[in-house]
This record gives structure tokens, sequence and C-alpha cells, in this order.
């Protein structure tokens, strides 16, 4: 009989050499994901996932013997080069065993995939169902990679493939509603190699990558059992600097909040945990289904707190009893991009929150208690200086008006799939080509794109940057000395005032002179 296993592997997101640790709340879900209907049609799944398993590269090519595919997904960033250091390690110990592609990254550049020696295929898009005939097709062929393959491959929806040198898409593939879609295959991971990991990270003093900060009674640095959960595909807003307009088509489709926490019930009599970290696009885009969920998940009492991203327009429009019964159900924390201040931004990037909106949903999250992340971006292709700096400025004011509002300004960087790369490309931008450099691509604040920020509104932003840590409490020390500067800090983002930061660069002076590293790069 043909074999009937397939290897799925999840790359790591965080350079083990920079000392660094991931957030271990974050489960390889895209796996979990399209793991259960391969399942459902009988085919036998490993998944390896980097984060828990420090050895993957060993165990991937391990258990890749008498397999009928290897597959791998990742996003932007460090996940890039180490899937690729790995797919390659599988090629060249399995050569004719198909290996495919999947997940955001490669859906957005599928030719840098395609023109590498190590994928045969790449699934475009929400992958449950491709990748089941991706499977089909491999067990037909016996697990062979070759013309048979290819010729199978042209007749599956959803696929990007290299034909006659170049990138060649088949027919793109219906979104199916996640009503239709079984459950995530929870079972294939150790979820408490992931708490494990979470209580041995969250030690004082480790820098741990994505981590959100926890709601009492974690808030002490107590660890906490988080999972992260999807709960709908998808986003349906045009935002031109996203990927998620050309990959997800502007579909939205969410899961009926009854089988949500039924679920999520179940999930936690099998696994019990304290935080839910949603990992969709937009969770809140339906008032009624939020609503629904809240209820029902008071009702099941399970002792949880949840977090999500729910748009600004979004928040401003639900009834204040929604608010309410969001906070009661354990809603902790709420992810927002404001993006930008100005008008006449918010429509070159075709986000359109309308003035004021941003302080309004600030202001309601704040009077519950429930902490804001707000972003925003500065230096979008075609965005006027101006408007760059009313965006600092308005960062700088949610966060003093509201200190449960954590306000961030990144420096645009273009994201490939998105509607601003071209104009980005255009207007001279250079991007990253190879495997490694785009596995160096990670964050926004080191590999911002400088070409739109004029020199002065840089320095703004620097400025920012080292004043908001101050104000938040997260810089310099306990004494009298940090009190002081943690008050001019608010002093100067209240005021708008960002020149000449004397006590600041004193501060530097002083700690320069004592021979610690100095504070702030004012
Ligand atoms: C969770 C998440 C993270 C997590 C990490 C998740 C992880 N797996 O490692 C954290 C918080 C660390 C993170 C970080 C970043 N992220 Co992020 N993230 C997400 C988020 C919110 C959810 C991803 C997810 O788990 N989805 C759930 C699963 C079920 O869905 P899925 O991933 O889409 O998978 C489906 C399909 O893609 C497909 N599929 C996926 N893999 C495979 C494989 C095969 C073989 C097949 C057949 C199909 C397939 O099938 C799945 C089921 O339908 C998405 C937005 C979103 N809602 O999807 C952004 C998103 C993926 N991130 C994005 C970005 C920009 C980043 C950052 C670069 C941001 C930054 N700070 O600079 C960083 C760096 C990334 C890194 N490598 O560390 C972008 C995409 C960038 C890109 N083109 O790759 C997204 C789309 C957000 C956005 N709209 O801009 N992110
Ligand atoms: S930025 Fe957010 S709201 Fe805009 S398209 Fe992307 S996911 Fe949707």
């Amino acid at each position: 009989m043909a074999s009937k296993k397939v290897v799925l592997f999840l790359p790591a997101r965080v350079d083990p050499s920079i000392g660094d640790l991931p957030a271990a709340d974050l489960q390889p879900l895209e796996l979990l994901h399209i793991a259960s209907p391969a399942e459902a049609a009988g085919f036998e799944v490993v998944i390896i996932d980097a984060m828990t398993e420090p050895d993957a590269l060993e165990q991937c090519v391990r258990a890749c013997e008498g397999a009928v595919a290897f597959a791998s997904s990742c996003i932007l960033g460090y996940q890039v080069y180490d899937g690729a250091r790995v797919a390659r390690a599988v090629r060249e110990a399995f050569p004719r065993l198909p290996i495919f592609w999947g997940g955001w990254f490669p859906s957005a550049l599928p030719e840098l995939y395609l023109k590498s020696e190590f994928c045969d295929a790449v699934a475009h898009g929400q992958g449950e169902v491709t990748f089941v005939e991706l499977l089909q097709a491999c067990e037909a062929e016996g697990g062979v990679n070759g013309d048979g393959l290819q010729r199978r491959l042209n007749s599956i929806d959803g696929l990007a493939l290299w034909r006659d040198g170049k990138v060649q898409y088949t027919a793109r593939r219906a979104v199916k509603h996640l009503n239709e879609l079984p459950e995530p295959a929870w079972h294939l991971i150790d979820l408490n190699k992931y708490y494990e990991l979470n209580a041995r990270t969250a030690k004082a003093g480790n820098r741990i990558r994505n981590r959100l900060p926890p709601p009492p009674p974690f808030d002490d640095g107590r660890p906490f059992r988080g999972v992260s959960y999807f709960s709908s595909f998808g986003c349906p807003e045009p935002c031109e600097f996203c990927c998620s307009p050309e990959i997800a088509g502007r579909r939205w489709v969410a899961l009926d909040p009854d089988v949500l926490v039924d679920r999520l019930i179940a999930l936690y009599e099998k696994w019990p945990y304290d935080i839910i970290r949603f990992q969709d696009a937009n969770f809140g885009v339906a008032e009624k289904r939020t609503r629904r969920f809240c209820e029902r998940l008071i009702a099941s009492k399970l002792p949880v707190q949840w977090n999500g991203t729910i748009e600004i327009k979004q928040i401003c429009q639900y009834s204040e009893e929604t608010l309410d019964l969001m906070k009661e159900s354990g809603f902790h924390l709420a992810w927002f991009g404001a993006e930008a201040a100005t008008g006449e931004t918010q429509k070159l990037i075709k986000k359109n929150i309308k003035e004021g909106l941003t302080d309004q949903a600030m202001k309601r999250m704040h009077e519950r208690n429930i902490m804001s992340g707000l972003t925003y971006i500065i230096g979008y292709p075609g965005e006027t200086p101006e408007s760059m700096r009313e965006t600092i400025l308005e960062a700088a004011e949610m966060k003093w008006k509201y200190p449960t509002c954590s306000s961030e300004v990144f420096p645009y960087r273009p994201i490939p799939g998105s509607g601003f790369w071209e104009p980005s490309v255009k207007a001279g931008y250079v991007g990253p080509q190879t495997f490694e450099d785009w596995g160096r691509f990670f964050d926004y604040k080191f590999n911002s794109w400088w070409g739109q920020i004029p020199p002065e509104i840089q320095k703004l932003w620097r400025r920012y940057t080292v004043l908001a840590p101050w104000f938040d409490g997260n810089a310099g020390g306990r004494g009298p000395v940090s009190k002081l500067l943690q008050k001019a800090a608010g002093w100067r983002l209240k005021n708008g005032k960002y020149g000449a930061p004397i006590e600041f660069k004193a501060f530097d002076m002083i700690r320069r002179f004592a021979g610690e590293k100095a504070a702030s790069v004012l």
C-alpha cells in the first residue's frame, strides 16, 4: 500500500543566536488547521514545531523516511531562513520526496520558492482543501516528485507552479467557510510543552519576542498557560500596506460563536489554559457574533481571559452593552492598527479611519480598564512629512491620555503581496533577494525604509521612541532620578516638546561616565 505519512514543519521564529526567546503561547495554528482535513482523508500527519523541538532539522529528516510528502509554512522573518535551511536538508536526504510550501510569505512571493531547489508547489491562501488534494496527488504518484506529479498539480486549485520559466497560478481556490472545516488537530501537539516553555521563558531578564503583556494576576511575572486560536479567516478591509486583501481576497469567514465556545471548552478540559490569544486578522467584524461569543464564554464559567485584534471602526460601532460583555467575559487586551493620524493618509492607505475614532476607541477601552496595543506607521509611499509628524503627535496624545494604551510608531516597511509593494519598489525600495536576506528582514524598527522619511521626522520619531518607554516606566530604574525623568517624559509627550531634551542628555552623560550603557539615542 502507498505511504500515507506526511511531515509538517513550522520553522523557528527567533534566531537562537541573538539570545531572544519566542513567546510560547503561539502554537503552530497553520499546521494544526491543514492537518485535520488531511487526517480525515486518511493521512498520518507528523507535526514538528521548531519552537518546542530544538533538534527540529534532525527530527524532520528522520520523520521523512517513508513519507509521501514534506510541507512547511512561514511568515516573513527568521522563519523564512530556518524553513529554507530545513527544506534543503530534507531535499538532500530524500531527493524524490515532494516538498510543498504554503502560508503568508510563500503565498506572497511564490517565485522565490518555485525557483529554489526545495519546492514543488506553493499553496496560495487558505490551505485546508488544497493540502488534501496535494497529498492525494502525491499518494497517486507513490510519493515521488516528477513529471507525473507536476501534471496532476495542474488541475488542483489554489496553487502557484513553475511553468516555462515563470510562476503560473491554477484557478483561485474558493474560500471555504470555517463552519465547514474540521476542528484543528490539537491532538498532534503536546500543549504541555508550550506551557512549560512559557513558564521557563517568563523568568525576569529574558527578552521574549512577540510577548503580550499578561493581565492580572499574571502581570507579576508568574507563568500562565497560553493558547492561540484562529476563529475567522481573512479581513474585509482593503488596506494598501497589508497583504491580506491580495491573499485572503477580502473575504471574512468566521466560525459560529457557539461552535467556537464548545471547542474552547473541549480544549480546556484536555489542557486547561489561562489566556486565549486570538490570531484572527480582524476578530470583531460582526458585533452580533462577538456578543454571542462573550455570552457563551461567560456562561461556560471557564476561568480564562482573552485578547485579539479588532478594528477601531468596529469598536466605535459596538454598543456599550457589548463592550461591557467583552470585559465581563475576560477580554483584557485589544490590538488596534490606527496606522495614521490624518484623513489624507487614511485615504492614501485605504484604511479610512475617520478623525476622532481612534481617540474614541481608546477611551472606550480605557474606561473599562482593557489594555490597548495601538500601532501607527509613518513613511508610506506618497505620505507627506506633515502627516508623519501629526501621526507621531497623535501617538503621544493617546499614550498620555490613556495610560492603558501602549501606542507605538513604526517606520514603514514594504510587505510583499501588499498594494504598496510595487509603488515602493518604483520609488527606489530594494527588498531582500535570498532566503538568508529575507530571514534577516524581521523587525520593522530595524528593517524600515527610511527613504520616504525626512531627517527631521526621523529625529522626532527617535525622540518619541525614547520618551515613550520612560513615560511607561519601562526605562530607567525605580529611584528618584528615574521618577523625575518619567515625569519629564510625560510633560514632553503631553506638550509636544521634543526639542533640546537636556535632562535626558545629562542622564546619559552620567551613565556613560559611570561606565554604564547609555539609555537613549536622543
Ligand atoms: C500569529 C501571527 C504572527 C505570530 C507568529 C505566528 C507563527 N506561526 O509563527 C507572531 C506574533 C510572532 C507574528 C509575527 C510577525 N508577523 Co504575523 N501574523 C500572525 C497572524 C495574526 C495569524 C497567523 C496564523 O496563525 N493564522 C492562523 C492559520 C490557521 O492561518 P494561516 O496562517 O493563514 O494558514 C492558512 C493558510 O495560509 C494556509 N497555509 C499555511 N501554511 C501552509 C502550508 C501548506 C503546506 C499549505 C498547503 C497551506 C498552508 O492554510 C492555512 C489554513 O487555511 C497573521 C494574520 C492572520 N490573521 O493570518 C499575521 C501575519 C501572517 N504576520 C505578518 C507579519 C508582517 C508579521 C511580522 C513580520 C510583523 C513584524 N513585527 O514585523 C512578524 C514577524 C514574523 C516572524 N517570522 O516572526 C503578515 C504577513 C507577512 C508575510 N507576508 O509573510 C500577516 C498576514 C499580518 C498582516 N496582515 O500583515 N505573526
Ligand atoms: S491592515 Fe488589518 S484591517 Fe487592514 S486589510 Fe490588513 S488585516 Fe485587514
